[in-house]
């Protein structure tokens, strides 16, 4: 669907509406980020027929220097995994997702990348995105960093935000800066990576860092173990993943297989070794 500019959008009688959809594991957040957000309840039906709640909001942002007035359809769709037919219905039509982890427990964020996201990219493909570290507020339970965060949102080309349901803490923020990324189709058209790796021949120096670093994770038991293991290998062989080179990467290749060689057989440790040689040796410059 086409997003009007602010012009187009003075020029028509009607007010920009937005469907938004939040997503996130159950107890996370959402509903009382969305209560924190908006005291409207659009329509209770939902709640009963589909177990997602509408409420809608009018706010305004800017664009392009421009007052925009907005309604944003909020869904909170039911937050727990598996409910997918329930979820899939709630994500068609979606312009906008928030997706919500919550500070104080690690798997809350695991699960946006194996189950929320891709399940919603299946439904509605790329639309902007903002990720919520809520309970920000409950400091002495934090399990993650907002650096793990933001290492997620850098991977989807997203912005990520800490917020809390309960101080109120940068919720509007969060609503304002989906609704004019979505307002300026502002979407970073990130490729696929995310969900369908690139094919391995076509990618630059940059994807492949990335994919060394989801392939090393996958092996190692998940993003939480895996990555700071990797930032003490990339620090070792002296790469800065922001501008990494090939000859930095084969040596952390090397760390990686000496890693892998203590927990995992030896012809795995080679082979894995291999693979990411010859993906790095194909890789483009950029
Ligand atoms: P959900 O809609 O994602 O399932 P809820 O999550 O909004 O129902 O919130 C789950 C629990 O977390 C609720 O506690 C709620 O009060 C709490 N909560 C939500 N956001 C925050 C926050 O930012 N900080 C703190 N400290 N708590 C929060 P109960 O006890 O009602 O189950
Ligand atoms: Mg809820």
């Amino acid at each position: 669907m086409a997003i009007p500019n602010a012009r187009e959008f003075r020029l028509g009688s009607n007010t920009v509406k937005r469907k938004v959809i939040l997503i996130g594991d159950g107890a996370v957040g959402k509903t009382s980020l969305l209560r924190r957000f908006v005291l409207e309840k659009f329509d209770d039906r939902y709640i009963t027929t589909i177990g997602t709640k509408v409420s809608k909001k009018e706010i305004v942002v800017e664009n392009n220097g421009e007052q925009v007035s907005m309604t944003l359809m909020v869904w909170d769709i039911l937050g727990q995994q598996g409910y997918t037919a329930i979820q899939r219905a709630g994500y068609r039509g979606s312009e906008g997702a928030i997706l919500v982890c919550d500070y104080t427990r690690r798997e809350t964020l695991e699960s946006l990348e194996k189950y929320w996201i891709p399940e919603l990219q299946g439904v509605v493909g790329k639309v902007p995105m903002v990720i919520a570290g809520n309970k920000v507020d409950l400091k002495d339970r934090k399990m993650f960093s907002e650096g793990e965060i933001k290492f997620l949102a850098d991977k989807l080309g997203s912005p990520f935000i800490s917020t809390s349901a309960l101080t109120g803490d940068h919720v509007e923020d969060m609503f304002k800066n989906l609704a004019t990324m979505m307002l300026e189709g502002l979407e970073k058209k990130k490729d696929d990576q995310f969900i369908r790796a690139p094919k391995k021949e076509d990618m630059t120096l940059l994807q492949t860092t990335d994919w060394l670093m989801g392939d090393f994770c996958d092996k190692f038991g998940g993003v939480d173990v895996g990555m700071p293991v990797i930032r003490k290998q990339f620090e070792k062989a002296g790469v800065d993943v922001k501008v990494p080179t090939k000859k930095g990467l084969l040596l952390v290749v090397e760390y990686m297989a000496e890693v892998e060689a203590g927990f995992k057989s030896k012809e795995e440790a080679t082979d894995n070794k291999n693979q990411r040689r010859r993906v790095i040796s194909q890789a483009t410059e950029g």
